[in-house]
């Protein structure tokens, strides 16, 4: 049995100095809590943090009298690319509550109509992509692809900047160097005291100077033109004014929101659609009935245009993609920390700023999601089984203000995106592909291909 913390008598202490986090360091944990159950603090190098996963301790902490959003280490190194950015930014940094303002009808339910069409013509970009491939018998990598297609979706409808992903056989250098800054970011947790790293930091520079000139591209193609004012998230981002006070963000930040809203954009959404099809390629009764909800919509048109309320309609197919993201949840931790000195659950004891990191692909699998909760069933996301369930039981997009923004973005370009590809391809897993989550800092199925020949709706 491991020890226990000195300041946390009831919870179980693990020291990983002698092996460290390596590469994968949700899925250590998620270990570790599968050995010592869903409330643990991990020791590195005489370092300590407090991890849970338990429905009664998250749903205490999403009481935002009590608790509010830690920026951890991991946020921390984040902060070296993205600064002062929504996502990254401090509760109390002004220019939080300023950009959350500003921005947040751009991410209302409704806004989802104005982005709807670009959403759809990075959707048929990927069609001629796949269908090229089903043509010539080769296989796809899909997280590759769907990076493709979240980074020219958020690129078009944010910022109308078209990194013309699917023209290019590597993936857009910004892509590369995005992923690089993020493990960098992660590794850089797992540094042991005394080493010289001297060589990834600069190289971390690099790539984070890379970062910056491309969004300064971004933001010069469209300054000093009449398209300043445009509808869209840079458009706003140029001229919009507070409403309380009338200013507007200051250049600085709109450099740090850009960077923040191309990254926080499209990699999460890229493993969420990743993982989905991933499950789907592996349970083809699941597949028949997202199948069967896309043929009720599109019958045996061959280049069906979604709309935007067929979209909202196609309610299996987002019961398939809540499955997902429960387990898998790509952005799977998020920190909380505390007010004053309270305890947590009635049980554990904190000091104000003590941080807790909430492990989602853990409250993901307690007891609350039945006796088998590996087990893939999009059946659990019906509306009567949501209604059953305690609200705090699923966290992908984290919790209260600070909760993801781009929410119902992710939710339309996904579900639009999945049902338009089973309703055209069949899905081969022709490799037997066995599972492997590749993390840098967000979740990813890594290898995993298909092949793909076109349907027809008898089949
Ligand atoms: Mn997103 C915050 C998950 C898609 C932009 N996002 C968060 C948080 C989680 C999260 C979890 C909270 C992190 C924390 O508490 O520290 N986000 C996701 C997932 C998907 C996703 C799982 C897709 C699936 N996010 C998107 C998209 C955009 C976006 C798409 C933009 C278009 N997210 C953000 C921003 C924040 C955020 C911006 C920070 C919001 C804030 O703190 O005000």
């Amino acid at each position: 049995h491991p020890h226990t913390a000195d300041a946390l008598p009831a919870v179980p202490l693990v020291d990983i100095t002698a092996t460290g986090p390596g590469r994968a360091p949700i899925q250590q944990v998620m270990d570790l809590m599968r050995e010592h159950g869903p409330v643990l603090v991990r020791r590195l190098h005489g370092r300590d943090a407090l991890f849970v996963g338990d429905l009664d301790l998250v749903a205490d902490l999403a009481d935002e009298t009590r608790f509010a959003k830690h920026v951890g280490p991991a946020l921390e190194n984040v902060r070296e690319f993205t600064a002062d950015g929504l996502f990254t930014a401090y509760n109390d940094e002004p220019n939080w509550a300023k950009a959350h303002d500003i921005l947040m009808p751009a991410f209302a339910l409704g806004s989802m109509r104005t982005y709807h069409p670009v959403m759809l013509k990075v959707a048929q970009r990927l069609i001629a992509s796949w269908d090229r491939a089903a043509r010539e018998g080769q296989p796809v990598d899909v997280p590759d692809d769907m990076t493709r297609m979240t980074l020219d979706t958020i690129g078009l409808a944010g910022f109308d900047y078209d990194f013309g992903s699917f023209g290019r056989d590597e993936p857009h250098p910004f892509v590369e160097s995005m992923v690089r800054c993020l493990e960098w970011s992660m590794t850089r947790l797992a540094r042991t005291p005394g080493r010289d790293y001297s060589a990834a930091d600069a190289a971390f520079r690099d790539d984070s100077a890379y970062l910056t000139q491309v969004v300064d591209d971004v933001i010069a193609s469209r300054t000093g033109t009449d398209q300043t004012g445009a509808g869209d998230l840079l458009g706003l981002m140029l001229s919009a004014r507070h409403p309380a006070d009338g200013t507007t963000l200051d250049t600085a930040n709109i450099r740090n929101q850009v960077i923040t809203f191309l990254i926080a954009g499209h990699e999460t959404t890229s493993g969420a659609m990743s993982f989905a099809l991933y499950y789907l390629a592996k349970h083809p009764t699941a597949l028949q009935l997202v199948q069967r909800e896309a043929d009720a919509l599109w019958g045996d048109q061959a280049d069906p245009e979604p709309t935007y309320d067929e979209v909202g309609r196609l309610t299996y197919t987002r019961q398939v993609l809540n499955e997902a993201l429960r387990l898998w949840p790509t952005a799977a931790a998020f920190s909380r920390h505390a007010l004053q000195d309270t305890v947590l659950g009635g049980r554990i004891p904190l000091r104000a700023g003590q941080a807790v990191t909430v492990l989602a692909p853990m409250l993901h699998r307690q007891p609350v999601w039945g006796d088998n909760p590996e087990l893939f069933d999009p059946s659990r996301f019906t509306a009567e089984a949501e209604a059953a369930r305690p609200v705090h039981a699923f966290k992908p997009f984290g919790t209260g203000e600070r909760a993801c923004i781009g929410r119902q973005f992710a939710l339309h370009e996904a579900t639009m995106l999945l049902a338009m590809l089973v309703h055209r391809y069949r899905l081969h897993d022709h490799t037997g592909y066995a599972l492997h989550v590749k993390e840098t800092l967000t979740l990813k199925p890594e290898g995993f291909t298909l092949t793909l020949t076109p349907r027809t709706t008898a089949d």
